[in-house]
Formats: structure tokens, C-alpha cells, sequence
């Protein structure tokens, strides 16, 4: 079987699996774009192999990484491609690989948040996609020095399609906490509920997530947006996770508890949020729904506010869904 994985987007986490898979024997190459987001060049020239350390309590990638790398306007094909690219970037980057995508490549889609997912679908519609929800903490110490600061679960899935892909067992062993769902997009709403609980709340509180429910008047604020959350949930199509919401969110907070949100990671590092696409897509859904979410739409306003005076000006586009 070909064991080839192209990753796109090798940021922190996508860093990470990168290296969970080349540990276990898999032909891994990072993808580098010659333009950025807005189209510009990214400049310089692209080094052969892109080389990283990791610090992480699992022995097998515990050590120095070296990896390929490959230009996206290459032509050969990509059977295996993960993508882990910010989510308002991630059209742009498939898109930027179409040319080598065929009926036979399979796709796992890693970024946070929904909408997205379906805009890329409607965009490159060649291969099968899958998704990757997760929650491996990861982050940089260094431009080299990779952390991987939290282990947790990898829970993998097949748009329209509920049979483990043929790849599956060698995720399984190559990384630890990967398992197989056969309804995913109900763990996508989770998870998409989760973040639109957590990151919007510790960006504007500036605060790990653990203060999220250590400090009571931000366990407050988690409790009102949960229950908006809960409503919502309930008239969604997956209506058997409204109850359980709010007792999710908190074992999510405890399980991270020092970590700092990913929303809060761009506030700090200047960069856009991922607000459109959590959110963001919470509010369309409600309005869609016809379910009133007061404090969900008011933190989008805010976050948007704060990316202003942290970024200077927004780049993103509103919530197209
Ligand atoms: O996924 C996360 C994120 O920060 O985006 C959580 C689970 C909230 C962990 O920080």
C-alpha cells in the first residue's frame, strides 16, 4: 500500500503529525505554497528538507526530525494529504494542490471549526475527504524546537462514507489516542461547540483555560454561553449532545487546563483568529435555526474588536457559509 502523506499547513500541530507518521515509517513531505494567503510571494527559496526537533513525553518522536519538502505547483500526485492550515486559509491551500489530486486521493481535514470543510469540497471535489478532530496541544519554542505539550486523542472520520479508511491501522500505530468514528459529524459539532466555548472566552480573559473555571466569574460567562449552546444544539441535527454540553466543555477545560486556546495564541502572536469559522459559523447556524444567541454573536463582536488592535486590520472575510 502507498504510505505516502503530504501535509499541508506544518505549523505546530501539523508539525506533529508529521512526525508521528515519519516515526512509523510513512514517506512524509511538507507542502510549501509560493504565495501566502493574500497571493504574495512568500519569498526566499525553499530549503530541501525542513529540520525540527520535538520534546515530547512519547519516546518514538522524542528526538531531531528531518523532512521533505515539495513545492505545491509540482506535478506529482498526492494520494495521502493532511491538512492542518489555519481553517481560513485551508480553501486556498487545497486549492493550491488540486492539479495533483485525483478520484484515488484521500484528503483528512485537521483545522478547527465548520464551514470550511464544505467549501472545500464544493471547490476540489476529486478526492474523499476525512476529518481529524484534534486535541494534541502543540507549540513552538523555538522556530525549530517543537513542544508537544499535552497528549490527547486523534478521532478520525469519512465524509458520507463510515468505513475505516485502508490507512487507519497504520494511524492507529503510529499515533497513540487515534480512533475510528463512523458518525463524525456529530464529533465535529462537539468539537465546534467546545471551541466556540472555550477559545473566545480565554482570548478576551487573556487567560489559560483552566481560569475558565477556576475564576467564577469567567465559570459564570462558560455556564451562560454553554446553556445558548445547549438550545441550539438541541434544534440542530444532532439534538442527543444537548444535554451533555456543558459537563463536555468542562472535562475539555480540565483536560487542558494550561493550556492557552488557539484563539488566544493568534491574539498574542498578532495573527487572525478562527472566530468566522467557530463562532462565526455558531451564529449563521443560529440564525438559520432560528435560535436567539446573544452572547455567542456579542464575543464574535469582540474578538473582532481585539483582532483589530492586535492586527492592525482584519484580512478575513465574514462567514461566507
Ligand atoms: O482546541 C482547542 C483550542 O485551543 O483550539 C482547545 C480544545 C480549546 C484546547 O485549547
Amino acid at each position: 500500500m502507498d504510505n505516502s502523506w503530504y501535509i499541508l499547513g506544518a505549523g505546530a500541530l501539523g508539525s506533529l503529525y508529521a512526525a508521528f507518521l515519519a516515526s512509523a515509517g510513512a514517506d512524509v513531505t511538507i507542502v510549501e505554497r509560493s504565495t501566502n494567503r493574500q497571493g504574495k510571494p512568500n519569498g526566499g527559496r525553499l530549503a530541501p528538507e525542513r529540520k525540527f526537533s520535538v520534546a515530547s513525553s512519547v519516546d518514538a518522536i522524542n528526538r531531531a526530525f528531518s523532512i521533505n519538502t515539495s513545492q505545491a505547483d509540482n506535478h506529482s500526485e498526492i494520494k495521502h494529504l493532511l491538512v492542518a492550515t489555519k481553517s481560513y486559509d485551508a480553501v486556498a491551500a487545497v486549492s493550491s494542490v488540486r492539479h495533483r489530486l485525483t478520484r484515488t486521493s484521500d484528503v483528512v481535514l485537521m483545522s478547527n471549526g465548520s464551514g470550511y470543510q464544505h467549501q472545500i469540497a464544493k471547490a476540489v471535489s476529486e478526492p474523499r475527504y476525512f476529518y481529524c478532530l484534534s486535541t494534541e496541544g502543540a507549540n513552538w519554542r523555538s522556530a525549530n524546537a517543537l513542544i508537544h505539550a499535552g497528549s490527547g486523542k486523534s478521532r478520525l472520520g469519512g465524509v458520507d462514507h463510515t468505513h475505516p479508511a485502508e490507512w487507519f491501522p497504520f494511524w492507529e500505530r503510529a499515533i497513540p489516542g487515534a480512533s475510528w468514528e463512523d458518525d463524525i459529524e456529530s464529533a465535529l459539532w462537539m468539537k465546534l461547540v467546545i471551541n466556540a466555548a472555550i477559545n473566545p472566552i480565554s482570548a478576551l480573559g487573556g487567560v489559560q483555560n483552566g481560569e475558565l473555571t477556576s475564576d467564577p466569574a469567567l465559570s459564570t460567562k462558560v455556564a451562560n454561553l454553554c446553556a445558548e449552546l445547549s438550545a441550539l444544539t438541541g434544534a440542530s441535527a444532532y439534538p442527543q449532545l444537548a444535554g451533555d454540553l456543558e459537563s463536555e466543555v468542562r472535562k475539555v477545560i480540565a483536560g487542558t487546563a494550561s493550556n492557552r486556546s488557539s484563539m488566544l495564541q493568534d491574539i498574542e502572536a498578532g495573527r487572525p483568529t478562527e472566530i468566522d469559522f467557530i463562532n462565526g459559523y455558531v451564529s449563521a447556524e443560529a440564525r438559520r435555526l432560528e435560535i436567539p444567541t446573544p452572547l455567542n454573536d456579542a464575543l464574535v463582536g469582540a474578538i473582532v474588536e481585539l483582532e483589530s488592535t492586535t492586527n492592525g486590520k482584519r484580512e478575513i472575510e465574514a462567514n461566507p457559509k
